[in-house]
Order: structure tokens, then C-alpha cells, then sequence
């Protein structure tokens, strides 16, 4: 245990962080542990339901995922964007098994304006005139769209790095990480949460994972909250025959995370569904706080309700703690009473 762990610092080397995910896996996992229980309770583990709101015919050429247009041998049914209705109202169902936090996704480039744009900010408001957290990744956005964004409420962006910026290029050629960077700068300057993480199992080495949340912990402040994900190897996709991570590679990524950023909310995202049910209970244990529920996730099934159902009564875990970042406090009540009266 070292005498600064648990000090939120945003002046990390790729090197220390390196130093910290090659520690013997029990010192490291022990130290992660302390750190998570000084700054959360550790009993709290926050559901998230996730639903892909526009699916599929995505310009961007993203390697790892199935709803990439330039990937056509991926077998995957297009779906323009959803009726704002109805997504409110499988909000409320997820609600109602147990989800606190509802995140909806766009295979878009980016966001423009008009009528789909306006549709989305009609989802956020539904969405947290439930009570819910609202989260959307609608892929890159301008200044203004986070302000309307804002404006309808919404408790965070998810835009993720998904790896370092050295490998990035193997992996997405339509976009540079800078046009990443950016989009997280405007989301962060209307008072928006991010949330922003990356995926593992792409191909990269252990030095990429660490670069990557170097590029996270040394944002100040730091995300409110990381996503940490292992692909989900899809058939038609470049990576499709990459062979799946160990579950012990996302513990100590995990816990490495939690040490670097102390107060950040770790996801435990996709690829949760082909790990042990201990393998995500040492997750927990190493400093995750949420992970996603329901029976998929955007496009791929994820861990189902009956084997989470086991996890939970397992577990005993209280509900996870809601958003209490200044910024997300802020966010103006009255837009969310008027969704309740339109509801
Ligand atoms: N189009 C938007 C964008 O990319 O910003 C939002 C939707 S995109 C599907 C959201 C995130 O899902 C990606 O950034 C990536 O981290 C994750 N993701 C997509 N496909 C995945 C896969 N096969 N395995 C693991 N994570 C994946
Ligand atoms: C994140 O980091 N993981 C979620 C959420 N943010 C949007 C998405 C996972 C997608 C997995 C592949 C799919 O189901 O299409
Ligand atoms: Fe499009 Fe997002 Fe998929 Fe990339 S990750 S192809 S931007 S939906």
C-alpha cells in the first residue's frame, strides 16, 4: 500500500500506471480494494440498461464493431431511429427491473440538427422525468449540441477512447483521436458528465491499456465515469477471430483504473456475459461500481437477467449511488418536471 493511493492526481505517467497493472494480482486487487472503499461504498453496485436507439449502416469503419457499415458480411438488421415513446417506455420497464441509469445509442458519425436530434433530447427528457440518469453516445457533437443536451437534462455523454492513441489507427481510419478529444471538450464544457472508457482484447498490448488511461487519468478532472469493455468478438468484423481476453486481464484493468482515478464510477461493460460469475465478483472487488443489466446490450446479448438475478441475491448489493457531481446536481429540474407533464 502506498502512502498517496487514494489521492486524486492527474500528473500520471504511462510508466507508473504500468508499474501499477503489473503488481503481483493480489497486491494489486488489495490495493484497488482499499482505494474503492475509501471513496464508495462498496456494497453499491449501480444497474445500467443500455438500448441502441439507431441501429446499424454506421459510416465509421470502427474494427471491432458489428454496426459499421464497411463491415458487410456482419449479419445485422439496420433500424432507423426509435420513436422517443417508445424508448421511454422501456426505459420505465428497465426501471422497473431494477436499472437506475439508461443509456441510449446511435450508430451515428456525429450529431446533426433537426428532426432525429430533436427526438433524442425528446428521449432524454422522458427518460429523466422517470428519475432515471440519462446517458446518449451519438457519436462526435459540436459545442451547441451539448448545450441543448444539457438543457434537456441529460446526466452524461459517453464517448469512449477505446484504446491508446498509439494503436488507435489499427483500429478506426475514419476518425482521428483528436476529433475524439475534441468532441469530450465540448461535451465537458456545457457541465455534462462524461463518460469515457475503451475496450480490451483488441489486439493490443499491455502498454496500449496503460497509455490509454493515461490519456483518461490525466484529464482533470477526471470522467465521472469509465466504461471498461472486452470485445465482443462479432462474426464479419476484422476482429472477429481475436481470441477472447482472460477474465483476470479485465480485473487488472479494473484495478488499475480505480487506482488512477479514484472517484470515477469503472463500468463493467460488454463482455461481462463470458466471464465466471466470481470473475465479475473480483471486478467488484477491485473498484467496479456498475455494470450493464438487461438481456443485451446495443447489438450482442449480454450476461441474461436470470444469471444476474443470481449475482445480485449473491452479491446482497445495495442500489448503486446516484450522480452527485456538482455539474450533474445542477442540471435544471425544470426541464424534467415539464417531460413529466408531456409524459
Ligand atoms: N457511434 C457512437 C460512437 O462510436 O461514439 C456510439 C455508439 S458505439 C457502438 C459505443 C461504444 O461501444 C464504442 O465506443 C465501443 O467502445 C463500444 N463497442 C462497440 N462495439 C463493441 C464490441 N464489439 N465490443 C466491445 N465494445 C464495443
Ligand atoms: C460502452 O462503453 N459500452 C456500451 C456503451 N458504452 C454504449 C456499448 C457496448 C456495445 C457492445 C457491442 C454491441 O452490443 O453492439
Ligand atoms: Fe459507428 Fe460508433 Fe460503431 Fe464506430 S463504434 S462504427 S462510430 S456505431
Amino acid at each position: 500500500m502506498s502512502r498517496l493511493d487514494g489521492v486524486l492526481r492527474h500528473d500520471w505517467t504511462i510508466d507508473e500506471i504500468r508499474a501499477l497493472h503489473d503488481l503481483p494480482l493480489l497486491e494489486l486487487v488489495g490495493r484497488a480494494n482499499a482505494v474503492h472503499r475509501r471513496h464508495h461504498d462498496p456494497n453499491q453496485v449501480q444497474k445500467a440498461s443500455l438500448l441502441s436507439i439507431k441501429t446499424g449502416g454506421c459510416p465509421e469503419n470502427c474494427a471491432y464493431c458489428p454496426q459499421s457499415a464497411h463491415h458487410r458480411e456482419v449479419e445485422l438488421d439496420r433500424d432507423k431511429l426509435m420513436n422517443p415513446a417508445q424508448v421511454v417506455a422501456m426505459a420505465a420497464t428497465a426501471q422497473a427491473a431494477g436499472a437506475e441509469r439508461f443509456c441510449m445509442g446511435a450508430a451515428w458519425r456525429q450529431v446533426r440538427d433537426g428532426a432525429e436530434f430533436d427526438a433524442v433530447l425528446e428521449m432524454v427528457r422522458g427518460v429523466r422525468g422517470l428519475g432515471m440518469e440519462a446517458c446518449v453516445t451519438l457519436g462526435m457533437l459540436q459545442p451547441h449540441h451539448a448545450a441543448q443536451l444539457a438543457e434537456a437534462g441529460l446526466t452524461a455523454y459517453n464517448h469512449n477512447l477505446d484504446t491508446s492513441p498509439e494503436y488507435y489507427p489499427q483500429i478506426v481510419g475514419t476518425r482521428t483521436y483528436g476529433e475524439r478529444l475534441d468532441t469530450l471538450a465540448s461535451v465537458r464544457s456545457h457541465g455534462i458528465d462524461l463518460c469515457c472508457g475503451g475496450i480490451i482484447g483488441m489486439g493490443e498490448s499491455v502498454r496500449d491499456r496503460a497509455s490509454m488511461l493515461h490519456v483518461l487519468a490525466t484529464m482533470t478532472p477526471h470522467p465521472e465515469s469509465v466504461p471498461l469493455n472486452a470485445l465482443v468478438a462479432v462474426a464479419g468484423t476484422p476482429l472477429a477471430d481475436l481470441p477472447p481476453i482472460d477474465g483476470l486481464e479485465l480485473v487488472r484493468m479494473v484495478a488499475t483504473t480505480r487506482l488512477v482515478m479514484p472517484a470515477s464510477t469503472v463500468r463493467l461493460s460488454a463482455g461481462r456475459s463470458r466471464l465466471s460469475r466470481e470473475a465479475q465478483i473480483l471486478c467488484l472487488v477491485a473498484g467496479a461500481n456498475s455494470l450493464f443489466y438487461g438481456d443485451t446490450l446495443l447489438t450482442t446479448p449480454n450476461a441474461g437477467l436470470g444469471e444476474d438475478g443470481e449475482l445480485f441475491a449473491a452479491l446482497r448489493a445495495l442500489p448503486g449511488a446516484p450522480e452527485t457531481t456538482p455539474a450533474a446536481a445542477a442540471r435544471p429540474r425544470r426541464t424534467v418536471l415539464m417531460a413529466t407533464a408531456q409524459a
